[in-house]
């Protein structure tokens, strides 16, 4: 199957943004009707709950994380709780965790905006999807569960874990598609040789569909060499659904947005202003037919940019171009900005060294300093003959030549990094 929803995913743009207006202009009446903190700052900024363009939504109020947290746990319901079916809450390993609901409506529109996500992967009634994300309060492992089944695939719900066991599983089941954060992707690259599998021969993977975190095209090609996988890139998160808002097809050139179901902007982090399909900024999301949590112009503090010309594959959505990561763990060295998936980049071209690295930040001193601690491969490692400190200075020279920035380097022996089954932690803080 080629499409999940035909008419949806290559309705013209013209109709698209109609039925977004139509869609929009009733969501937000029902946000102010049904949830008492748009009221009230509806109210307080004096703006009209009835819009009449879609260009409109510039005037609408923001809605960011710590309004999430403010309203714990259940603040922001435009339903009453006998309606909720699934609840999801993120870790919050700072603060509050955010919590968000979900009506069987929702879950329902979220398992298609999955399927479709699956469909445009190529996936469908004859796959075996190894599913991997973690199962539980994180949205990625019942996320991507109920997309797979929507398809018509068999779904193996192995959860995070285990690795030994996912490889065996894998190869016992004839998994052929793989979904995962695609740092333990890499991670599984690593072990399936150690654990004497040969990825290509014993494993029977076709399609892998990865995300939850930053990942640079170097890690994408790791993954599919070694696997022999073509690795589709998700993207999504818990406040929004989870997994599904986009997703690529088989061109890999964006992420199609499911826009009938959530409408995207790109807009100045510093001035909220609009920015044009090309332009960095901070993606905001507005659900156009939540039920349960109507979360108006949603700041991710993701940065992003995008297109809206039509796609080879006859999509006509706009599609999500790069995502370069979250606001927050963009790095500020010496006037520069960086982002840890640059960093990777850089890393990932060096033949001699492994996947795993750690990214030190210094803030302790007025102008920040940067380490980077990375393994080399165990064939360097074993070479008697192999020289380091020429390793170290050409890898200082890479960050430099690429990234304009100087970095305190430290080579690593095999092994000696932490491996991580769900989302990596790359920047570690070392004034933490
Ligand atoms: O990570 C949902 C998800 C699960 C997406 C599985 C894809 C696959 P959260 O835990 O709420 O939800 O984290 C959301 O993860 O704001 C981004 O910063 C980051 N993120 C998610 N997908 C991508 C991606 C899930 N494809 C946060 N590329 C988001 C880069 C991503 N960053």
């Amino acid at each position: 199957m080629k499409y999940w929803n035909e008419e949806m995913e290559t309705l013209p743009r013209e109709r698209m943004r109609e039925l977004q207006f139509d869609r929009l202009s009733k969501q937000v009446r029902y946000a102010y009707d049904k949830v008492p903190m748009y009221k009230r700052r509806f109210d307080e900024a004096g703006v009209s709950p009835d819009i009449t363009h879609l260009e409109d939504i510039q005037n609408l109020p923001y809605t960011v994380k710590d309004d999430l947290r403010d309203h714990y746990p259940y603040g922001i319901l435009a339903r009453p709780m006998s309606e909720v079916v699934r609840i999801h809450a993120s870790s919050g390993t700072t603060g509050k965790a955010t919590v968000v609901t979900y009506t069987r409506h929702d879950l329902d529109t979220w398992t298609n905006m999955m399927a479709r996500n699956f469909t445009a992967a190529g996936v469908g009634r004859e796959d075996v999807v190894h599913n991997a994300y973690g199962y539980g309060l994180f949205t990625g492992g019942l996320g991507f569960h109920y997309g797979a089944e929507r398809v018509g695939a068999k779904v193996l719900p192995v959860s995070a874990g285990n690795t030994k066991r996912q490889l065996k599983m894998m190869k016992d089941m004839g998994s052929t598609v793989l979904c995962c954060t695609p740092s333990y992707a890499v991670y599984l690259t690593e072990v399936a040789p150690k654990e004497g599998y040969d990825p290509r021969e014993d494993l029977n993977l076709k399609v892998g569909l990865f995300g939850a975190e930053a990942w640079s095209e170097e890690a994408r090609r790791t993954i599919e060499e070694t696997f022999g996988l073509k690795a589709y890139d998700t993207y999504g998160l818990s406040e929004i659904y989870g997994p599904g808002v986009g997703g690529e097809c088989e061109h890999q050139k964006g992420l199609h947005i499911w826009e009938d179901e959530v409408m995207i902007e790109i807009v100045d982090p510093d001035t909220g202003k609009w920015l044009e399909p090309g332009e960095l900024g901070e993606i905001v999301l507005t659900m156009l037919g939540r039920e349960t949590m109507p979360l108006l112009r949603y700041r991710t503090k993701d940065l992003g940019w995008v297109s809206v010309e039509e796609c080879e594959c006859g999509r006509t959505s706009t599609r999500l171009m790069e995502i370069r990561g979250r606001s927050d763990d963009m790095l500020i060295i010496g006037g520069v900005n960086i982002f840890p998936s640059q960093i990777e980049s850089v890393l990932y071209d060096i033949p001699e060294l492994g996947d795993q690295y750690q990214i030190l930040v210094d803030r302790s001193k007025a102008l920040t300093r940067l380490g980077v601690q990375v393994e080399v491969t165990p064939e360097f490692a074993a070479d008697g003959n192999a020289d380091w400190d020429k390793l170290n200075g050409r890898v200082q020279e890479s960050l430099r030549a690429t990234l304009a920035i100087g970095a305190r380097v430290e080579l690593m022996d095999p092994e000696a990094l932490p491996r991580y089954e769900g989302k990596a932690v790359r920047v570690i803080d070392v004034n933490k």
